[in-house]
């Protein structure tokens, strides 16, 4: 039996059988490789890293954006930073209020082998809707001059390039470039095997925003219990959305009927939360 296992710390390993790998490239930033599960369609690994699988990558990309852009009132101009396979831009773009979606990727090379091996993005990069742009989200955002609605951070995990989307300087280069009223999410790591990342981050962005909203939502392919944490500048209520939008947006894992459910935390999790 061949698997391919990504292990996270004190020997944890998130699992699955391949029939094959497709693809093993070396970028100017990460190794990536793209495997044939058994049972689950293709696999994109980052430097070791699974970040996602084609049956189960809904269960992320929709929580990643959903929740954020129907909790902001009139999102139009929103940037993703990293999402390079496109599958956040894809979900974003189902948001008709949505103007514009930039989406700012430090590898060429991860668009270019999702769009040829996994193109999940299915056919989003293609909108007249879309900017891709191809440079370090750090970078690009001291430099730009535009205002956002909504950030989405869809980053690596803070190991090699994308260690500076999780520092305090880039979320208060965010706070900067988001309109008067606006959101940020990020990916934070798991609940159990990655604990100190997710509170690391909300313990950074609590610097930065006005208030902070962590939780999680199992992610197959991550380890149980996947952190994302939500920044909000001004007085913008994460916890409403607007039904009436939620209702023209098909979704197979986000559920807004409860979206104020998904942010129960495991008990020790909300005690250090709250206690930040
Ligand atoms: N998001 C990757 C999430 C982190 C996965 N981490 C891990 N497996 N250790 C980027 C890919 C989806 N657009």
């Amino acid at each position: 039996m061949v698997a391919f296992t990504e292990w996270y710390e004190g020997g944890y390993g998130v699992s699955f059988r391949i029939k094959g790998k497709i693809l093993d490239r070396k970028s100017k930033y990460q190794r990536i490789e793209v495997y044939e599960t058994e049972g689950f369609g293709r696999m994109l690994v980052i430097d070791g890293a699974i970040q996602f699988i084609e049956r189960w990558e809904k269960m992320y990309h929709e929580i990643l954006v959903h929740p954020v852009l129907l909790a902001h009132p009139n999102p139009r101009n929103v940037l993703i930073i990293g999402g390079g396979d496109g599958g956040a831009l894809r979900e974003a773009l189902k948001h008709d209020v949505v103007e514009k979606v930039r989406v700012v990727e430090i590898d060429e090379m991860v668009v270019d082998v999702v769009k040829e091996y996994i193109p999940i993005d299915g056919g989003a990069f293609d909108s007249e809707r879309c900017e891709l742009i191809i440079d370090d989200g750090t970078k690009f955002i001291k430099g730009d001059r535009c205002r956002y609605d909504v950030i989405i951070i869809d980053s690596t995990d803070p190991k090699g390039p994308a260690e500076k989307l999780f520092s305090i300087p880039f979320y208060r280069d965010c706070y900067k470039r988001l309109n008067e009223k606006g959101l940020v999410i990020t990916q934070s790591g798991g609940a159990y095997f990655d604990s100190k990342l997710s509170i690391e981050v909300v313990r950074r962005m609590k610097e930065v925003f006005n208030k902070v909203y962590p939780f999680f939502f199992s992610v197959i392919g991550y380890a149980p219990c996947w952190g994302f944490s939500v920044g909000v500048k001004g007085d913008i209520d994460f916890l409403k959305i607007d039904m009436e939008r939620a209702k023209r947006i098909s979704t197979e894992y986000y559920d807004p009927e409860h979206h104020d459910r998904m942010l129960f935390l495991p008990r020790k999790m909300r005690e250090v939360m709250e206690s930040l």
